[in-house]
């Protein structure tokens, strides 16, 4: 009963926000913009931009758009992900909209889309987050089905490979390593992501944002990295602008990443100066020498849809599109 009237008290307030915010937001004449982490961007954008293209809103372009990602069997994002140093696949995501509100989920398994979890949690109860069983029983409870399954060919092959030295070195840019030169024939042992983060402006000026991942590969059982943190994986202040990272976790929740690119922002900073002192700060906190083992991206949007993105090291790639950038692949600066 209780449930139930929180469940309301939540729909109730979304749904109503004004009408004549959007339509003062439209007079600034905003042109929309969605980017997304690593060469998956691409893929996942195009359903962002089908929502943006046509007015819809930001929250929508950023939930439906990671979920392409979400979907792709081979990868390390969703269900079909390198999974845990027990065999268990585990997803964390965040999602956060232009009014502050955020909702996350971590530690989640079985469940196909935990961006769309992350969503529910964020509109229809009090709460912003949730883990493990707890996460899964109210995804349950929201009419999502779970799918119990074996690992992917591509994961199982990896965990087989892993299992023989249970060595855990998290590598550098694995997330674009291997990747196959037959776009019919998707890279099955080797991934080619295993995290998207993803910003949007929409044409009435509001900016979201969200982020999806099973983590480190061979993680231990439990560990949860920046993704699912609000303001460490993602952040969005709508007076200023968003942000949104990849790469070492732990490196990413050390600085709160994506909230110190958005503060950096307030200052003045352009987009791609506030990614590269965020970067400057990692390694300021962590010593250049320990940076230079480890894979930090940042990337960012501000408020008149300028975007930005910066790594510790070579090999970061992010994708852009909007009228002017036609889903464009970006290689970020780097520092290292
Ligand atoms: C994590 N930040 O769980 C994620 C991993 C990642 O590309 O971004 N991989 O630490």
């Amino acid at each position: 009963m209780q449930r139930r009237k929180f469940l309301s008290i939540g729909s109730t307030f979304l749904a109503a926000l004004p009408l004549s915010y959007y339509k003062k937001a439209e007079k600034l004449g905003v042109k929309p913009i969605v980017i997304s982490t690593w060469d998956a961007g691409i893929n996942a954008n195009k359903a962002a931009w089908n929502i943006l293209a046509n007015k819809g809103k930001a929250i929508d372009a950023v939930e439906q758009g990671v979920m392409v990602t979400e979907s792709e069997i081979n990868c390390c994002v969703g269900l079909g992900a390198n999974p845990d140093r027990e065999g268990f696949v585990t997803l964390d995501a965040s999602i956060m909209d232009e009014a502050g509100n955020c909702g996350s989920v971590a530690f989640l398994e079985d469940i196909k889309h935990p961006i769309s979890v992350a969503r529910k949690l964020m509109e229809k109860t009090p709460h912003v987050f949730l883990v493990g069983e707890g996460a899964q029983k109210f995804a349950i409870s929201q009419g999502f089905i779970l799918e119990k399954k074996e690992l992917s060919e591509g994961a199982k092959k990896a965990y087989e490979n892993w299992l023989k030295k249970t060595d855990y070195h998290p590598e550098i840019n694995r997330e674009n390593k291997n990747q196959s030169s037959n776009p019919i024939m998707p890279v099955v042992n080797e991934f080619n992501h295993d995290t998207i983060a993803m910003i949007a402006l929409d044409a009435y000026g509001n900016l979201s944002a969200s982020c999806t991942t099973s983590g480190q590969a061979f993680k231990m059982r439990g560990r949860v990295g920046d993704s699912p943190i609000i303001g460490a994986g993602i952040f969005v202040d709508n007076e200023i602008g968003a942000a949104a990272a990849t790469g070492q976790g732990e490196d990413i929740i050390r600085i709160v990443g994506s909230h110190l690119v958005v503060e950096l922002m307030r200052q003045g900073l352009s987009p791609d100066m506030a990614c590269k002192k965020a970067i400057e700060r990692l390694i300021k906190v962590k010593g250049v020498e320990k940076c230079k083992s480890i894979q930090v991206g940042f990337i960012a949007v501000n408020k008149k849809g300028q975007t930005g993105a910066y790594s510790l090291q070579n090999g970061f790639s992010y994708a852009t599109c909007s009228n002017m950038e036609n889903n464009k692949l970006n290689k970020s600066s780097f520092i290292l």
